[in-house]
């Protein structure tokens, strides 16, 4: 048995590849540094992976911005718009593809699956020309094998790249990117024996996108596309790979597919594609990789349940590998810089270099026998057991309080109209009220003063004065301004997870657990290890000061359940529905003390609802119950008269209108302002009964919107929405604008409801 990886952070150590490719977007980086560095990277990532003792090391992971968009090179489908940016110079075309530049927009960038990561989105049409580009993926074979590696080029598969693709802009909306695969397979099979020709023994082909509910149109293309691609005489052996799901119906055609090998994920879709597996009779003469190391959680791999999975699979393939489930891009790089997490609690935490450990440690057991690797056994069993009885992962108040919530916990004490009522009646709100999501800028002297803070350079007392002074100065403009619904916005918060998760019982943080979301921009997960419990209020007190200063009311503001489970590494010991019910418990107490507090409008924000939805449609339920189960109980136990709203962006909310309304809250706000209002056409078409703020400000742009422009939306809000029913705000919270934009956009959103106000019908 063979170890191996499908991919590794690419981000270096101290992520130097962030400073290396900032300090060249900057100017003060060239070039040549700039691919230097990123050589230097490879390297050091391969010997790493190498002296761990991995058979097979990945060639083609690595990304100055995203794998997608490298295939959107390795395939010429470069956009009409960025085609003379691109041949002017190939590594400044390739960030306007990413990023945009003053004349031309950028790629989309959505998310990667069910995961945190972005890619960027292939813009295709039926002009699309593929031509093939090979340099990258043959030059950093050609780095590995000099190093003396056995590499293993990994690209994104065809099938997966079209239907990650959407029509270019402008195409007629029911153009389907698939329709171009005859056109694709050609270029794919150069690239395949450009690499055969630069020495690639296997190839593997990356296909996740079969692990989602697809069309007999859409199998039958991913089984025409192997087809052709395994009939190709001029071609390095195909490893194809799935992750993140099991395969369901695609595994039939997949494992008669005339490829070499393919990889499954044994992970969370063990069962289901152990039992497919075998109902098809395995991989006889084939390559089975599993799997067994969950790529993208950092809990240590229990080797002996993994021992016994490969072990069961030794019947079903010609030869078994092992890896992780996914590429190891999803998690922080090495648990041994970690300092402020106890050495005995670190122990239960594996990021990638741990699970290259352990997939390394698991084929040796399962090619030389478990006799070869017993201290290793023993060491995970202690480790296990020690997780299993920590007082962390198990506290009985917890335990007891979860078990005794009852449904009615979950449901407000009165009917939606009641509420309203008394609602409007203590508010007092105009038609039309305009409020913000809950941030605003973050300026440089509030990251420096945290960072002071940190460094013990400030005490707590100036950190606070400073931070205090902030919502003095929010107040102060959103009154000026003339909002409605005022926010302290949120000076005191480094990250809207991060803050919560340290100030919770049970969550751990890390210092150096950086993941990529998108390009050079990072995250740090929380990992939320053990049974959750509030030791204190977190928020009150900063909400209570800024209500300090204004008669108008101030809105509390969280972060819901469900985005605290979605942007943190989540503890893999018991079913999420029971962590969130956890963690609902301690954000209910919150609410409940900023009600107490004299707290009128309380905002559980949940932009994540729709990001974590299973990737099979068959799942779906089950995760909305416990998912609109969880924010209820957050949010049910105020009074009435306390008016509770949420906050999602993200789009596409069509296919989760239901669960938004599920989730009862008074009042909710949605990103809408790039699709023009869709949002409030898609909850009218659903008959959604209460009230709603679709934004009118897109917050993520430095454009300022017109106040003709914002009346213009909002009488198409109108359109949708009765104006007893409508709110007017941006998008989403405004951390990342600078001040002056910000003065000027919600200055002309609020002329804009006014004047929308004085066109109502007098009632
Ligand atoms: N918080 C968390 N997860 C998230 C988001 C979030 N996942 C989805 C989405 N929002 C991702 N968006 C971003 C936006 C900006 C940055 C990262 C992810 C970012 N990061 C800084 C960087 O890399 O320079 C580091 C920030 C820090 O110091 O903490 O700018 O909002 N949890
Ligand atoms: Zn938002």
């Amino acid at each position: 048995a063979r170890a191996t990886v499908y991919g590794y952070p690419r981000q270096g150590a101290n992520r130097e590849l962030k400073k290396a490719i900032e300090g060249y977007w900057k100017g003060r980086v060239t070039a040549d540094e700039l691919r230097a560095a990123a050589a230097e990277l490879r390297r050091t990532n391969w010997r790493q992976l190498a002296e761990a003792g991995i058979d097979e090391v990945p060639a083609g992971d690595f990304s100055y911005y995203d794998h997608v968009l490298d295939t959107t090179v390795m395939v010429g489908a470069i956009p009409d718009r960025h085609r003379a940016a691109v041949e002017t110079d190939a590594l400044d075309g390739y960030f306007a593809m990413a990023r945009g530049t003053q004349e031309v927009a950028p790629l989309e960038m959505t998310k990667w699956f069910d995961t945190n990561y972005h890619y960027l989105v292939p813009e295709l049409g039926p002009d699309t020309v593929f031509t093939a580009d090979s340099a990258k993926q043959v030059a950093e074979l050609k780095e590995a094998l000099a190093l003396g590696l056995a590499a293993r080029p990994v690209l994104v598969g065809p099938v997966t790249y079209l239907l990650l693709a959407k029509p270019a802009p402008g195409m007629a909306v029911g153009f389907d990117p698939l329709t171009l695969l005859d056109r694709l397979l050609p270029v794919y099979a150069e690239v395949l024996a450009d690499l055969r020709a630069a020495g690639a023994e296997w190839v593997q082909l990356d296909e996740p996108a079969l692990v989602q509910d697809r069309s007999p149109a859409e199998l039958n293309a991913a089984e025409r596309a192997y087809r052709e691609l395994g009939g190709l005489t001029d071609r390095p052996k195909l490893l194809l790979a799935s992750y993140f799901d099991r395969l369901g119906d695609a595994m039939p055609l997949l494992a008669k597919a005339p490829v070499e090998g393919l990889a499954l994920d044994f992970t969370e879709a063990a069962v289901a594609n152990l039992d497919a597996l075998a109902a098809v009779g395995g991989l006889p003469g084939k390559r089975l990789v599993a799997g067994v190391v969950n790529g993208r959680n950092i809990w240590v791999n229990d080797l002996e349940k993994s021992l016994s999975l490969l072990g069961t699979l030794l019947g079903l393939a010609d030869r078994v590998d092992v890896a992780a489930s996914c590429s190891l891009l999803h998690v922080p790089i090495d648990t041994a810089t970690e300092r402020d997490i106890e050495p005995q609690i670190l122990r239960w935490l594996s990021f990638a270099r741990q699970k290259t450990t352990e997939i390394v440690t698991l084929a040796k057991g399962l090619a030389q026998g478990t006799g070869t690797i017993t201290a290793e056994l023993a060491a995970n069993r202690a480790d296990l057991a020690s997780r299993a009885n920590s007082p962390l992962t198990y506290d009985p108040a917890v335990r007891t309080r979860a078990a005794a919530v009852t449904a009615a916990d979950a449901r407000r004490s009165r009917p939606y109209a009641e509420r309203a009522a008394a609602q409007h009646a203590r508010l007092g709100l105009p038609l039309l009220p305009t409020t913000t999501i809950g941030s605003f800028p973050q300026t440089g002297e509030l990251r420096t003063a945290r960072a002071d803070l940190r460094a013990g350079r400030l005490d707590t007392a100036g950190y606070e004065e400073r931070v205090k002074a902030e919502i003095q100065e929010v107040i102060s403009f959103q009154e000026k301004a003339g909002l409605d619904v005022l926010v302290h916005g949120e000076a005191e918060r480094n990250d809207m997870v991060q803050y919560f998760a340290e100030q919770l019982t049970g969550y751990l943080a890390t210092r150096h657990g950086w993941v990529q979301s998108y390009g050079t921009r990072y995250v740090r997960p929380p990992v939320l290890a053990g049974d959750l419990s509030r030791p204190e209020p977190m928020t009150v007190r900063w909400t209570t000061y800024a209500q300090s200063l204004t008669a108008r009311p101030v809105k509390g503001m969280l972060t819901g359940p469900v985005t605290m489970l979605a942007w943190s590494f989540v503890r893999d010991d018991q079913p999420l529905a029971d962590t969130a019910r956890q963690v609902a418990l301690a954000l209910r107490d919150e609410v409940n003390d900023l009600e107490a507090a004299g707290t009128s409008v309380i905002q559980v924000d949940e932009p994540a609802l729709r990001e974590t939805l299973p990737l099979r449609a068959a799942d779906h339920a089950a995760y909305l119950a416990w998912a609109t189960e969880a924010f209820r109980l957050t949010t049910a136990g105020v009074r009435p008269d306390t008016q509770i709203h949420t906050h999602m962006c993200y789009a596409e909310f069509g296919d989760i209108v239901q669960a938004i309304d599920d989730l009862d809250a008074d009042v909710i706000s949605l990103e809408a302002a790039r699709s023009r209002m869709q949002v409030a056409r898609e909850l009218a078409a659903h008959g959604y009964p209460r009230e709603a703020g679709p934004g009118v400000y897109d917050i993520h742009s430095p454009r300022v919107p017109s106040t003709e422009e914002t009346v213009g939306l909002l009488r198409t809000g109108l359109r949708a929405i009765p104006a007893e029913r409508l709110w007017v705000n941006p998008d989403c919270g405004l951390k990342t604008r600078a001040w002056p934009e910000t003065r000027a956009s919600l200055e002309n959103l609020v002329a804009a409801a006014r004047t929308v106000r004085d066109e109502l019908p007098a009632s």
